[in-house]
Formats: C-alpha cells, structure tokens, sequence
C-alpha cells in the first residue's frame, strides 16, 4: 500500500507525476474547503509536500495528528513553521544547492541589465526610437566596480564567484563574518551600502531579515548605486525602494522577488530604470527539475530509511 502524501500547492507535472508514481497523493489545493477536508482527512496523511510559496503554517501542521515528515520544493522555507514542526520531532527537507547557479547566474543577468540598461534598450529599440535617429542614453560599467553582498551562503558566494571574472571587488554583510573567504567583511550594513556600487541580496527571507533594506541603507547606497534581488522581497522595505526610485536615491533596481506576489507595486512598473522578473531565478528546465527530483527523493530517503537527504537546520 502506497503511503499518503498531502501536496499543498502545485508547482511543476513533472513533480506531481513522480509523486503520484510512489505516493498515494492528495492535492489539496483542489479542495474548495480545506479546513474541512483536512479535519475530516488530517489524519490520513504521514507526509506533506509543499514550498516556499505554499507554506505549512502550524494550523496545517497540527491538523496533520500522524504527519512524519515535510518535504519542500524550494531552498527558502520562511513560510514554513519549522520549530512548530521539530515540536513534534517532524524534520523538514528543502532542495539546496542545485538551484545556486541559476540563482547566482539571474543575480548577475539583472545586474547587467539594470547597470547597462538591456531591457530598457530593447523597449528603445522596439518602440522606433533608433529608426528615428534618438540615440540611447549612455550607462553605467559594470567591469571593476564595488560589488557588495548582503548573505554570503551558498547562492552569495556563487555571486562572488562570478563577480570575479568581471574583476569586481566584493564585500559582504552577514550575521557574522565567514572564515574561509577573503573577501572584505563589513558590520555595517549601512557601511556596505555606501561602499558598493551594486548591492546584492542573497540572504534568507522571514523575520530576522525583514526590511533590512530601509531608507538609510538606501540612501547610503545612493544616486549611482543599484539594487539587486534575487532573495525575498520581505528584505526590502518596498515603500522606501518605491521613494528612493522616484526620488533618484538610488540609480536603479533589478527585482526578482517582491513582498507580495504576485503583486508588483505600480510605481515600479512606470520607471525606466527598473529590472522586474516574476520570481523566475531558478526557473530553468535544469534546476526546476533537480529540485523536485530532489524534493521527491528527501521523501523517499525518510521513508526508506528515515532520514532526509538535506534537512533543514
Ligand atoms: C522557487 C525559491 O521559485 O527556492 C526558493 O526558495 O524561491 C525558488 O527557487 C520557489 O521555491 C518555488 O515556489
């Protein structure tokens, strides 16, 4: 008899196909009352499926009185409740790693963009401007200039890495400093920012992290400085990026997450000088399988032998 999966929101056939292959699995975001469903089925299932984007609040969780183990599609887990879930010994695997160059390779893809302005001159160049004889406003180098990084874990350190081959010097804010690397680190993110010309984040989402962009940082980042986000849009505090855009605080922004997906803030949509992608860094055919194959594989290892592949924590 298979064992029962509850999958909480769809994300890829592929992945859904797999599970269903191995699991007994209920998608439950085709329930129109999953409240009920849950108290009448919570019981049943010994697995949940999920991501960052779905989440497993501890509702959820509690509603699960036989739930083993979850397993999420995805490395940021902020949405999920981990400490609610090890209250009841149940571990939670996320899929590390195998995304971190498509990350890092987006991070570097907006930065050129906004820096050299790629989609602003493709808009130049679709609505006739060229034809017509305007010529596109000069940009910003990228090559050799100050790159800092906000969160120096896996996907920050493969930013640095490609930082790097354009010869840029690269200092970085974390909780605390990191000892095998040698780039600069800097206490201060207020000090970072007005160091960089490019300010990266790469950090983790959720409380610790929320608006750590703020209107100082911003500031201090300043007129020609450029903002980069690869991470989560609860790092930034939106309203102060909408001012200091506005306002010319900051030179430009290159988005790829924002604090409420997929909820762009309209502002942003009327600036020239902003990057904005939906949420799309490790969506490559590559990375986006790796990831379920890896989410379907943290479920298999526990259930075989009763240890996820990559834990959290
Ligand atoms: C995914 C992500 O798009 O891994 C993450 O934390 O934000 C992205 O890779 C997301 O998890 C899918 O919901």
């Amino acid at each position: 008899m298979k064992l029962r999966i509850l999958q909480k929101g769809t994300y890829m056939p592929a992945l859904e196909t797999a599970l269903a292959q191995e699991f007994d699995v209920h998608q439950l975001w085709r329930e129109a009352d999953q409240d009920k469903f849950l108290r009448e089925h919570g019981g049943e299932f010994v697995g949940l499926a999920t991501s960052a984007r779905w989440g497993a609040n501890a509702a959820l969780i509690d509603a699960m009185p036989n739930l083993k183990v979850i397993s999420s599609f995805g490395v940021g887990y902020e949405t999920i409740d981990v400490a609610a879930a090890a209250r009841r010994g149940i571990p939670v695997g996320n899929t590390p790693d195998v995304l971190t160059d498509c990350v890092a390779d987006i991070a570097f893809g907006l930065l050129i963009d906004v820096a050299r302005g790629l989609t602003a001159s493709d808009r130049f160049l679709r609505r006739g401007d060229w034809k017509r004889g305007a010529n596109f406003a000069l940009q910003t180098r990228v090559s050799g200039k100050r790159l800092g990084i906000l969160g120096l874990g896996r996907i920050g350190r493969a930013i640095a890495k490609r930082a790097s081959g354009f010869d840029m010097d690269v200092r970085y804010h974390n909780r605390r400093r990191v000892d095998d690397v040698s780039f600069g680190y800097e206490a201060s993110l207020v000090e970072l920012a007005r160091w960089a010309d490019f300010l990266v984040i790469a950090s983790a989402g959720g409380p610790e992290t929320k608006h750590l962009i703020s209107a100082e940082v911003l500031n201090a980042l300043g007129a020609d400085g450029f903002l980069i986000n690869i991470a989560r849009g609860s790092v930034v505090d939106e309203t102060a990026l909408v001012d200091a855009l506005v306002n010319k605080k900051i030179a430009g922004a290159a988005l790829d997450v924002f604090d409420n997906e997929p909820h762009v803030p309209e502002a942003l949509l009327a600036l020239n000088n902003v990057v904005l992608l939906p949420h799309i860094a490790s969506g490559t055919k590559e990375t986006r399988q790796a990831m379920a194959d890896l989410t379907l594989a943290n479920l298999r290892s526990f259930f075989a032998e009763g240890r996820l592949l990559t834990p959290i924590g």
